[in-house]
This record gives structure tokens, C-alpha cells and sequence, in this order.
């Protein structure tokens, strides 16, 4: 069979994680119009009769202001190791610019293999002259145009992908869907409901982690989570008027997470403060789902 592991590279909210679920066929990473949602990189598993291809999700490359900033931009370059192909993925509708640069200069150094996927043509005009500007700096092995949203170029790709994979033996099981465990998969759900449903510098200064998943003697999947945040004013946004924003999250999280787990759950949210979590380490070893490891 064809098997290998390909890195989907780029800056922030150029639509990585929308074509790595969108390959899948399902919702294997979270995906929000706020830049750098995805905060680690997850391995995703494609199968079908004749591949398996481990799509790695990885953080937009982007300035760092904090150290979480710099544990994404670190761990996105570090992806780039030891993979088969590098999706070099653009935003038709913003062009090149100076996170285009940075990337070109590391992938030059990664000297991988290169697809560059020119995506969101649905939104851009113009975008045709984009594969010049990037072959002047990198040398590029093919060029692709997709829109996930219109479905455009998707299946061409995958398929492109697919036939530049070495014949190779099956990674992971067929059944898994993302390397991270239950308990990630679950922080970033309820993390992905509070992006959507606030504002300014609240999403940045949010993380999730689930202190406990408990099987309860009425088939009821007990969840207890706590978010954290940097500042009291953050926390009364995120609780919200009489508990209604927190309940709306823990209503919409709780949805997605029972689909996921198949049966019903109970969650427990709670919301703390803690003063300048984005760089201190231990929460930040927590985003990356270590939390077992480190106790
Ligand atoms: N119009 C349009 N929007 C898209 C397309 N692909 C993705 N988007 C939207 O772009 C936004 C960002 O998508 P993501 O998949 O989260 O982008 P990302 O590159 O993973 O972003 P980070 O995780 O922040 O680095 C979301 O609102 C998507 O719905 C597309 O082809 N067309
Ligand atoms: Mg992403």
C-alpha cells in the first residue's frame, strides 16, 4: 500500500485544519475564523483500500508574542522533519507576504518535498500569479487551487498526495482518527465553542483542560473541565450575564462531545484565573495533552 506522513504548512487561518478534515471526509481538528486556533500539531488518519496517509496538522507560522506563541511556531517547524511531503498551504485571497517569506526560508532549509495549495480561491481574484511569486523562492513540485468551502481541487489533491507517497506499511490502526487521546480531543472541542463565541483578546488568553472523564453507572459519560484565563474581566465574559455565556458553551461543546463519544455526557465546566498562563510551562505542557506524562 502507499503510506507516509505529510505536514500541511502555513500562517495562520489559511485553511490547514479545514483541508485536513475535509480529506478525512470528518471533523478531526477544530476549525474557527479566528488565526491560530490550532495551538499543536495532530496527526490525522486518512485510509482507504490502498493508502494511509497521516496528514499532520500544525500551528500558523506567526510572530510569537509569549512563550505559547513560541512552543507553536517551534512545534510547527519541528513537523516538518522526517515526513514524505509538505503542503505548503496559501490564502488565495491575501497573497504573499511576509509569513510567505519566513516559510519559504525554513522549507528551504527542511528540503522536503513541496505541494503548494493555493486555498479560498472561492473568495479571491488575482490569485493565479501566487505560484510565481512563491517559485522564486522555493522550489515547488506541484501547484494546486482548492476551496474547501465549494469543494474545489480537493479530491485532485488527495489524490496527487496519494501517488507521490513510497510504498509502506500501515502506521495506525484503521479506527484511529487523531493520535491525541479523548481527553485533548475534548479540551479542544469546548476550546472551539468558546473561539466562536467570543471576542478580542479573549480566545487567545483561553486554555481548556479536562480534569476528568468518568463512566457513571447510567451509561452517562461524566466530564469535568476547567478553562482558564489571565484575568478576572475575562473570566466574567466567559461566565457571562447570570452563567448564560458558559452555559451556552457548555451546551454546544456538550453536543459535539457526545457525538464523538456516542452516548450522553454530563459536563462539568468551571473557569479559573490564572495570571499570564501563556508563559508559565505547566499549562502550556497541558496544551499538548502531556498532562499524564508530567504528574
Ligand atoms: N471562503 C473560504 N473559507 C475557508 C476555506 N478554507 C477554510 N476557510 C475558513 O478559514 C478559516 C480558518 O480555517 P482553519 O482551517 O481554522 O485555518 P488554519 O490554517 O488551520 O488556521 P490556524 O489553526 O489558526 O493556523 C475558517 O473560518 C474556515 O472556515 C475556503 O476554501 N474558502
Ligand atoms: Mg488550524
Amino acid at each position: 500500500m502507499k503510506s507516509g506522513f505529510v505536514t500541511l504548512v502555513g500562517r495562520p487561518n489559511v485553511g490547514k485544519s479545514s483541508l485536513i478534515n475535509s480529506f478525512l471526509g470528518r471533523k478531526a481538528v477544530i476549525v474557527t475564523e479566528k488565526p491560530q486556533t490550532t495551538r499543536n500539531t495532530i496527526r490525522c488518519i486518512y485510509n482507504d483500500s490502498e493508502s494511509q496517509i497521516i496528514f499532520v496538522d500544525t500551528p500558523g507560522i506567526h510572530e510569537p508574542l509569549h512563550r505559547l506563541g513560541e512552543f507553536m511556531v517551534r512545534s510547527a517547524i519541528q513537523a516538518l522533519k522526517h515526513v514524505d511531503l509538505i503542503l505548503f498551504v496559501v490564502d488565495a485571497s491575501r497573497g504573499v507576504g511576509d509569513p510567505e517569506d519566513r516559510i519559504c526560508n525554513i522549507l528551504n532549509q527542511a528540503k522536503n518535498r513541496v505541494f503548494l495549495v493555493v486555498n479560498k480561491i472561492d473568495i479571491a481574484d488575482d490569485y493565479e500569479k501566487i505560484p510565481e511569486l512563491i517559485k522564486q523562492k522555493l522550489e515547488i513540485e506541484k501547484v494546486f487551487f482548492t476551496s474547501v468551502v465549494k469543494g474545489i481541487g480537493i479530491s485532485e489533491l488527495l489524490n496527487a498526495v496519494k501517488e507521490a507517497l513510497p510504498e509502506g506499511p500501515q502506521y495506525f490502526p484503521t479506527d484511529m482518527v487523531t493520535d491525541r487521546p479523548l481527553s485533548f480531543q475534548i479540551s479542544e472541542i469546548i476550546r472551539e465553542k468558546i473561539l466562536l463565541l467570543t471576542r478580542e483578546e479573549v480566545p487567545h488568553c483561553v486554555a481548556v483542560i479536562v480534569d476528568e472523564i468518568a463512566e457513571r453507572s447510567n451509561g452517562v459519560l461524566y466530564v469535568a473541565a476547567t478553562v482558564y484565563v489571565e484575568r478576572d474581566s475575562q473570566k466574567g465574559i466567559l461566565i457571562g450575564k447570570n452563567g448564560s455565556m458558559i452555559k451556552q458553551i457548555g451546551t454546544l461543546a456538550r453536543l459535539e462531545i457526545e457525538q464523538l463519544v456516542g452516548k450522553k455526557v454530563y459536563l462539568d465546566l468551571h473557569v479559573k484565573v490564572k495570571k499570564d498562563w501563556r508563559n508559565k510551562d505547566f499549562i502550556i505542557l497541558n496544551e499538548i495533552g502531556m498532562k499524564a506524562e508530567i504528574e
